[in-house]
């Protein structure tokens, strides 16, 4: 069955009807193609999939995961599949693909275009997809792990807009329940950090935009900021980063199980520098990981 446009179960939806006429799809920020490379063959066995901002982090992501699946390579080799592009990194070991989707909105929506038509056309079905990534907390302890019900603007509102012929589209941004539900639980049988769910507002700016008053402008008072930040923890609020809108609306459209688990690595209420040592900001980046590989563990060894 051919699933362009139609509604699909288990398999990756794309709603696009000029994609089936297309002899060949260049999926150019992550240098991969349909004619120079077979997709089935190559990613046809992918169940889960990572991603987060930084390419470096997402290649560790792999390494940690291979060996926790007791299937690290023995020489440790792990080449990113879209080398020859300095966009976007990509890593894969058995049914777990790793991809870096740098930082910001237009970003990952580039990046998630491109995978989406990946899976696609490499027919996978029964995906998952993850984001693990950093963030600010509102009121949290630093370093508590947020699994993201549902991502948020700046004015609270589950929703995603997107400019399409110069009209705005409006998205939904809600996550998969019983996913989040799932991954909370994971946190609370490891028990090595605090983690909780609740929404997660994505901006467009880590400055203004996250109501910093460090960054080369500010515009308003610090009292107008705590205003603010009162009013988002008010609204159920949890942490603050810059993917989930784009992430949970564009997942939601191809009917891809999806989930966002973001560390805090600071209380927003209490400032807005990132003070603490480099060791105990590395040490909080990898809790998403140990949550999600958890989780991954768990699944596969349910199969
Ligand atoms: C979290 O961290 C990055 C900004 O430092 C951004 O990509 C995000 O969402
Ligand atoms: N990432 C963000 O977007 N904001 C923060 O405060 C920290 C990480």
């Amino acid at each position: 069955m051919d699933s362009v446009g139609e509604q699909c179960e288990r398999s990756i939806c794309v709603n696009n009807p000029y994609l089936k006429s297309m002899k060949e799809d260049i999926l150019y920020h992550l240098n991969l193609d349909t004619v120079n490379h077979d997709l089935p063959e190559q990613f046809g066995d992918v169940k889960f999939v990572c991603v987060g901002g930084s390419p470096l982090r997402m290649k560790s992501f792999i390494e940690y995961i291979a060996k926790e699946l007791g299937i690290a390579d023995p020489k440790g080799e792990y080449p990113n599949i879209c080398e020859g592009t300095d966009r976007y990194a990509m890593y894969k070991i058995g049914p777990v693909l790793s991809v870096s989707h740098g930082m910001g909105v237009p970003s990952m929506s580039i990046m998630l275009h491109e995978l989406i038509k990946l899976l696609y056309h490499a027919r996978c079905t029964d995906v998952t997809i993850i984001r693990i990534g950093t963030s600010g907390g509102i009121g949290l302890q630093p370093g508590t792990v947020v699994v993201t019900r549902q991502s948020v603007d700046t004015r609270f509102r589950a929703q995603f807009k997107q400019m399409v012929l110069g009209k705005t589209v409006v998205r939904r941004t809600e996550l998969d329940v019983e996913l989040a539900e799932e991954l909370l639980q994971c946190g609370k049988e490891l028990g090595e950090f605090k983690t909780v769910i609740g929404k997660t507002m994505c901006t467009l700016d880590f400055y203004e935009g996250q109501a910093r008053m460090d960054g080369a402008f500010c515009s308003f008072t610090e009292e107008e900021k705590q205003k603010y930040l009162s009013e988002a923890h008010a609204a159920g609020v949890c942490n603050i980063e810059m993917e989930s809108s784009v992430f949970a609306a564009m997942c939601k459209l191809s009917n891809i199980r999806a989930a966002v688990v973001c560390v805090t690595l600071l209380d927003r209420k209490k400032g807005d520098q990132m003070t603490s040592s480099h060791e105990v900001l590395h040490n909080y980046q990898q809790r998403p990981q140990t949550l999600v590989v958890h989780h991954i563990k768990k699944k596969l060894n349910a199969f």
